[in-house]
Order: structure tokens, then C-alpha cells, then sequence
């Protein structure tokens, strides 16, 4: 958009007068961030009303991602810079002598996600405004986001995230005539109507008020606005009296309080069935309305509109389509399954077993007795079918809904929907290999692979500033619309003063990462060290504990030998453990008191600290990514989906040290052999020993006197202040036979890690393997991921 300076200061100073009644000079850094905030909204706010207008003039299809998480992190500064008025605000500020960055900082988190599923989805959200296909989100307005972590005596502390505060969302508006209702538990029973029609009737169920909060999603500089809704919970007005007890309010707003805080574990809780449904059924009754505006038959609906299912969670979308259709709007079961087979796709995000969402049939049936009839049915109907096909029998067992008691909500959406995708190429041959192997026989024609991507706006343009400057120097500005001018970079990978000014970028960024955690942690760290970094969800196949390992190996290597030739290493943690996740937390107490071990030994000469950042988030991820040397993805082979960290350190010029695990596999073929370090299993070897039940964790700890050392260290007091913590792993690597294989990745690892020691050396070589990570990162851009989906499963115009 174009503003000028001028009119940006007098509508900023409008909005903290009229609205705040504050001057400048007095206002705190949030009142300025309200201030700003408001002021742009007012710029929004006439680009989202004619998008509306358009897409409904234009009867045009949108694609609706449902998502039980959105992890945009601050909204702010991306949307400044997609609006084009990033500078123009900044330099406004500065005559008014208001620190832009503290402003930015006022911003609360928006951490309504708990990872790599959760950012995925906000990442898309940017990417579909920013490629203009309209696609719209579809979550829950969570009051309190994921938990905030605080390290008190090496262990982590849970704290509410109310990230509301007492403001509010300034970027949300409320939508009341979008209000819908949800009804959920009672009992269903099938009755003839007037018409001669079957219709359920409902008994003692509970109505729940549904209530829209829309969110903009901008797109970079193309004057697009999309819509991220987010669904309230509300106690309907007309049946007050039907909620007498302050309890029973109290368990209705309970719905859309907390975020679940598990990432890879699925526990099958009511409330969590509940909030899947209810911001599912909300979605789709409001998409279908406003479909119908448009005076087109239902049967076509699948023409106009594509519904996502971002993992399993909102996977009751099919059942609850085809009620819909049938029971509000009475269409036949064939039009209405034909219809909602069309609309419906799904990604699969995990091949863990324990986070694939099953629920006791019992449960599902007592909190949704209507849906839970159309899933009979459905089921019913998919094992005739394939019968009749001449489905092996074993076939149809395996990929039936309901079996067991249970109700398998992957199969749910992969019956009830026409795609299926994995989120890497690997993961997507594993689904199809594997997990989902019964199913890739029978639909081979839905199974399809979106690698995923990251917005290379916020990682480069935003939270990697002083790099981007310095890619403008060289090839120019036009990367930053077109993000595969990168590649131009290329050109300049044996250019000397090149690499000298990427080394000096990365030096002042670790700078600015080292004076953080002093500030945070009391550390100090050297900018001469390698800046090793591990940062994501605390989980046992992520392998933080193989890093940890190695760092003991340094430890002992340099108490034997103070003088061992090695560049200085300061490994930096991020990670949040699910608060129930017992395993998880003993390795953040190990990798605290392992901290407090190395970092006070002056014996080490300042050669080895290891730090553990609290309250890893988007925000923290911003300061942290561009300040790594070296990108951890470690995951034993198989496990990990895709990965999306790895990308952005890709982008901001670390050399990613990694399995043959989900992206960095891709990682490495764009950037070369040369240019990656990796080390470890494959999937295969890993998967032999499944089928050979030949893994001995305790005979590698015998045989490898290293191995044994370091492992010992966990129970013979080598590191100081801990309980229990240090014999659960001791149990979890040798008693229970380390179910993620560290002890057998463990000595390639640590050759991986000396050959990043000596290629750090020499700074040329170092700085241009940097380079070409940044050069050909462009591969991973969630505009062209998102591209993908338009084009191959949502069928979209733009
Ligand atoms: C029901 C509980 C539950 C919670 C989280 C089930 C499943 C999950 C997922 C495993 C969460 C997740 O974040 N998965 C990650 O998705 C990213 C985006 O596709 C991938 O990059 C990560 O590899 C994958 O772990």
C-alpha cells in the first residue's frame, strides 16, 4: 500500500490520542504497540472488506485449513513488511524518537500451537494471502496459549501463557452474525418426519454458542487479505437456565481455555474430543452457509469449496459434513458422501503410534451420539464396498474405521476425503511403505507428497535483517519478491570479500544471541566458538540426549587432556517438554546440571558451555536461528516427519550436522554432500533391526569403553545435584535397550562432530558451505509448498 511518512504519523498520533488519550513522551511500549497496531488495522481493514466482496462476486473456490493449532508467533512486524510500509513506519518512528524494536517486543506471542504442526499452519496462512488463492484458516481461539516454561533448579516449571492479558487480540474481530450452534452429547434416535423423512431427534443434549473471531492474514506486498478464523466458546443465551451451576459454566468455557500441551502424544480425553469437534462443527456449518448465499446446489459444493484436515484432529470433519448435508439440509446419502469425499483432504503429520488419534467408541458415542450413527455407517459402507471389490479380508480389517472398540480417525479421513499427503518425500514413502501401506493398495490414486516449507519473509526479511542487507549488496533486492534469485548467490560462493561479509553477518548475530544469554542466563560466551544449536520439542526421538552425550564425551576428552586441539563449542538448548512427559523433563534437569558442570570448570578453559534457553517460542527462534554455526537435526531415521527448523537454519547460513531423517534429506540435495554433515543410520538399517530384533544396547556400552564413560557419568556422580533423573536414563539407554538407537549412532556422530570442528578451521571454506546453504534455500519456500496444494489437491484459482 502507499502511505507517506507524514499521514503514517498523523494517524498513529490519532489513534493514541483519540483512543488512549496519551501522549507520545508518556506512553509505555504497549500502549505504543496498541497505538500502532490499531493504526494498521485501519489500513487492513478496507483490503479484507474487498476481498470478501471479490471472492463472493467472483464465486470463487476457497480452501478452508482446519487446524486445532495456529503458531503465528508476533504478528506486527510481518505485517508491516507484507503491507510495504515496514520502512515508512520505522522511519515514521524515528521522528518521533520511539524505539521501534521495543515496540515490537510489546507484542505478546501468539503461541496458539505447540510446534511444527502449529507454525506450519500459520506459515500457510501467509503463504496462501501471499500467492493469493483464497484459503482461510480454521482453529480455536485458545485463552491461554502453550504453557510458558521456567527453569528453576535445572527443572521445568509450567506457567499459564495469557497472552490476552488485559487487552486483548488487537488484530481479531469478533464476528456475532457468523454465531453458530453446536450441540453436543444426549442421546440420538431416528425418527419419520411429515415429509415421510428419517430425521434424528435429540434428547438432553447440550448446546453450545459458537462464536467466530476473524484474524487478517496479509499478503506480501499484493494488497490480499485472507482470513484466519478462530472459534470462541460461549454459553447460549436462550438455555442460561438450562447451565444453572457455576460448575457447569465453568466446564462449557473450559472448551477453549488450554491449548494441549502434547506434541507426538495423544491421550484420549473428552475435552480434547470436544474442542476437535466443536471448532470442527463450527467451521463447517458457517462454510456451507455461506455457500448457499450463492444459490448453488449442495450436491456441487465440492466445486466451490475444499475443507483441509490438518492432522487427525479435525479428521470428524467427513462424518460431520455428510450430517450436515443430510440432517439440516436433508440430501441423500450418495449426493451428500459423493460431495463430501470431494471436499475433504488430509496431511499427516507424524508415524508415531502414539500420536495417532484412536478413541474409545464408548466416549465418542457419548459426546457425539449422532456423528458417531454416520461413522457406523460410513464404516458399514466401506467394508460392503470393498468386499465387493474383492478386498482381502485381512485388507478391510486394517483399514476399517471402527474396530476393536475404537474409532480411527486417519481412517475416517482417508475414506472420507480424496488425498492423502505426508509432509517430506520420506515420510511420504514411509506412509505409503508402512504405516499406511493397507490403505496405499486400495487408494494408491489419494496418496500424494507436500514437502513442507517455511516463510522465508519472517526468516530472512524479518528476523535476519543485517543478512539480508547484505544478499541486497551483493545480487540486489529482487530476491526479496522472488525468493529464487537467491540462487544468484551462487555466482559469488569463491568471491573472497563475499564470504568475508556473510562470516562478519553471522559474527554479529551470534553477538547479539551471546549478550542475550548473558543477560538470561549469566553465562558468558565466546563469538569464537562454534554455536551449536539444538532447538524444538523435548522428545525422546528428537535424540536431545545423543547431543547431550557427546557433550559429555568433550567433557571427559578435555579433563584427560586440557589441551585437546579443538575449536571452542557452546551447544545452546531451546525446549519445551510436555508437562507430562516424564522422560523429557529428566533430560532438560541433565542438560541444566550438565550446564552447571561444564560451565564452572575452569579447567575447561572456556572451551566447552553448554546453555539451556527458557521458554523456547517464534520469538525466541528469531534471535537464536541466525546466531548458529551448526543445526542439530538428529532424529533417529524414520522418525522425524519433515522438520522445519531445519529449513530456517538452512536459510540464515548454518550447516545442518543430521540423520537421513525427513527434510534433511531434501536439505542435502540441494545443497550437496559437500555441504551438509551426515551421519547415522538410514531408515533402512533402522527398520532392519525392527524386523531382526537385533538391537543390544547394553552389549555397545560393554564393548565401547566411551560409550561407557559417558553413560556411567549419569549414576556415579559425575554430575552434581540430580535424583533420579541420571539412573532413568541410565534405564531408559541400557536397561530398556534405547528404544532411538543412540548408542549405535554414537560414534558416527561424534566423527560428524569432529568433522565440523576441523571444516569450522578454515573460515573460507566454512563461510562459503554457509553460503550455499543460503543460496539454494529457496527450495524451501512455503509459497511454493503452498503452490502445491492449490494446484494438486485444492484445485484452486487465484
Ligand atoms: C493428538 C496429539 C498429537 C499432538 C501432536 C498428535 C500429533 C502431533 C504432531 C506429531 C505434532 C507435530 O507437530 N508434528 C510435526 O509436524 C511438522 C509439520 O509437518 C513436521 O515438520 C514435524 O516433523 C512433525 O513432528
Amino acid at each position: 500500500m502507499e502511505l507517506t511518512k507524514e499521514q503514517f504519523i498523523r494517524d498513529f498520533k490519532d489513534a493514541l490520542h483519540e483512543e488512549q488519550l496519551i501522549r507520545v513522551a508518556d506512553a509505555t511500549p504497549t500502549e505504543l504497540f496498541q497505538a500502532l497496531a490499531r493504526t494498521i488495522r485501519k489500513y487492513i481493514t478496507p483490503m479484507w472488506l474487498k476481498r470478501r466482496n471479490q471472492l463472493v462476486e467472483d464465486k470463487q473456490k476457497i480452501a478452508y485449513y482446519f487446524s486445532i493449532e495456529f503458531l503465528p508467533g508476533r504478528m506486527l512486524e510481518t505485517n508491516l513488511l507484507n503491507l510495504g510500509i515496514l520502512e515508512v513506519i520505522k522511519d515514521g518512528f524515528d521522528e518521533l524518537g520511539i524505539d521501534f524494536t521495543s515496540v515490537k517486543r510489546a507484542e505478546h506471542d501468539m503461541a496458539l500451537g505447540n510446534g511444527g504442526l502449529g507454525r506450519l499452519a500459520a506459515a500457510f496462512m501467509d503463504s496462501l494471502a501471499t500467492t493469493g488463492y483464497p484459503g482461510f484458516g480454521n482453529g480455536i481461539r485458545y485463552r491461554y496459549g502453550l504453557f510458558k516454561q521456567k527453569i528453576v533448579d535445572g527443572y521445568q516449571i509450567e506457567l499459564p501463557d495469557d497472552w490476552f492479558g488485559s487487552l486483548g487480540n488487537v488484530w481479531e474481530i469478533r464476528k456475532d452474525h457468523d454465531i453458530v450452534d453446536v450441540k453436543i452429547f444426549g442421546h440420538v434416535y431416528l425418527s419419520v418426519n411429515e415429509d415421510g423423512r428419517v430425521v434424528p431427534v435429540y434428547e438432553n443434549s447440550k448446546t453450545l454458542r459458537a462464536v467466530p473471531y476473524d484474524v487478517p492474514q496479509i499478503g506480501f506486498e499484493n494488497g490480499i487479505v485472507n482470513n484466519l478464523r478462530l472459534w470462541d466458546v460461549e454459553i447460549p443465551i436462550e438455555h442460561e437456565m438450562g447451565y444453572p451451576t457455576i460448575e457447569e459454566r465453568r466446564k462449557i468455557t473450559d472448551i477453549t481455555a488450554i491449548l494441549y500441551p502434547d506434541d507426538s502424544s495423544y491421550e484420549g480425553k473428552e475435552l480434547r474430543l470436544i474442542q476437535e469437534y466443536f471448532m470442527t462443527s463450527a467451521g463447517l456449518q458457517t462454510i456451507i452457509k455461506s455457500y448457499l448465499k450463492q444459490g448453488l446446489p449442495l450436491e456441487r459444493i465440492h466445486e466451490k469449496v475444499s475443507v483441509h484436515i490438518n492432522d487427525t484432529h479435525p479428521a470428524v470433519a467427513p462424518a460431520e459434513f455428510l450430517r450436515i448435508l443430510m440432517d439440516d439440509y436433508g440430501l441423500e446419502w450418495a449426493d451428500a458422501w459423493n460431495a463430501t469425499v470431494k471436499t475433504m483432504s488430509y496431511t499427516n503429520h507424524t508415524i508415531l503410534s502414539e500420536a495417532l488419534e484412536k478413541w474409545d467408541a464408548e466416549l465418542f458415542k457419548s459426546v457425539l451420539p449422532r456423528v458417531y450413527q454416520i461413522i457406523l455407517e460410513i464404516d458399514h459402507r466401506y467394508v460392503a464396498e470393498m468386499a465387493a471389490r474383492g478386498v482381502d479380508a485381512s485388507m478391510i480389517e486394517h483399514t476399517r474405521i471402527v474396530k476393536d472398540d475404537q474409532v480411527h480417525m486417519a481412517h475416517l479421513a482417508i475414506i472420507g476425503g480424496h488425498s492423502i499427503n505426508g509432509v517430506a518425500k520420506l515420510h511420504t514413502e514411509l506412509l505409503k511403505e508402512d504405516t499406511l501401506r493397507d490403505f496405499y493398495a486400495i487408494y494408491p490414486e489419494k496418496f500424494n507428497n507436500k514437502t513442507n516449507g517455511i516463510v522465508q519473509r519472517r526468516w530472512l526479511q524479518i528476523a535476519d535483517e543485517p543478512l539480508s542487507k547484505e544478499i541486497d549488496q551483493v545480487i540486489g533486492t529482487g530476491w526479496r519478491k522472488d525468493i529464487h534469485q537467491l540462487r544468484k548467490l551462487l555466482d559469488y560462493k569463491d568471491d573472497q570479500q563475499v564470504l568475508a561479509d556473510f562470516y562478519r553477518v553471522k559474527q554479529e548475530a551470534k553477538e547479539r544471541l551471546a549478550r542475550f544469554i548473558a543477560e538470561t542466563t549469566g553465562v558468558e560466551v565466546s563469538t569464537n566458538a562454534i554455536f551449536d544449536v539444538q532447538v524444538k520439542r523435548l522428545h525422546a526421538y528428537k535424540r536431545q540426549l545423543l547431543n547431550l552425550l557427546h557433550i559429555l564425551k568433550l567433557y571427559w576428552d578435555l579433563k584427560d587432556n586440557p589441551d585437546k586441539d579443538m575449536v571452542p563449542r557452546v551447544f545452546i538448548f531451546g525446549a519445551k517438554a510436555a508437562p507430562g512427559y516424564h522422560f523429557a523433563k529428566s533430560v532438560i534437569k541433565l542438560i541444566n546440571e550438565v550446564a552447571n558442570l561444564v560451565n564452572h570448570d575452569e579447567s575447561l578453559q572456556g572451551k566447552l558451555k553448554v546453555v539451556f534457553l527458557e521458554n523456547y517460542r517464534v520469538s525466541l527462534a528469531e534471535l537464536i536461528i541466525p546466531a548458529a554455526d551448526v543445526s542439530e537435526q538428529i532424529s533417529l531415521a524414520s522418525k522425524e516427519a519433515s522438520g522445519t527448523s531445519n529449513m530456517k537454519f538452512m536459510m540464515t547460513g548454518a550447516i545442518t550436522l543430521a540423520t537421513l531423517d525427513g527434510a534433511n534429506i531434501e536439505i542435502k540435495d540441494e545443497v550437496g554432500d559437500e555441504n551438509i554433515v551426515i551421519f547415522g543410520m538410514d531408515k533402512d538399517e533402522v527398520y532392519r533391526h525392527y524386523e531382526q530384533h537385533d538391537y543390544y544396547s547394553r552389549a555397545l556400552y560393554e564393548a565401547n569403553p566411551t560409550i561407557r564413560r559417558v553413560v556411567d557419568s549419569f549414576v556415579d556422580g559425575t554430575i552434581p545435584n540430580v535424583r533420579n533423573e541420571g539412573s532413568e536414563i541410565y534405564e531408559a539407554l541400557i536397561t530398556h535397550n534405547d528404544e532411538y538407537f543412540l548408542l549405535e549412532d554414537f560414534e558416527s556422530y561424534v566423527a560428524a562432530q569432529e568433522k565440523i570442528d576441523q571444516l569450522y578451521r578454515d573460515k573460507e571454506v566454512w563461510a562459503r558451505m554457509s553460503l550455499i546453504n543460503i543460496a539454494t534455500s529457496d527450495k524451501f519456500t512455503s509459497d511454493d509448498t503452498i503452490e502445491q496444494y492449490a494446484q494438486e489437491i485444492w484445485n484452486l484459482e487465484r
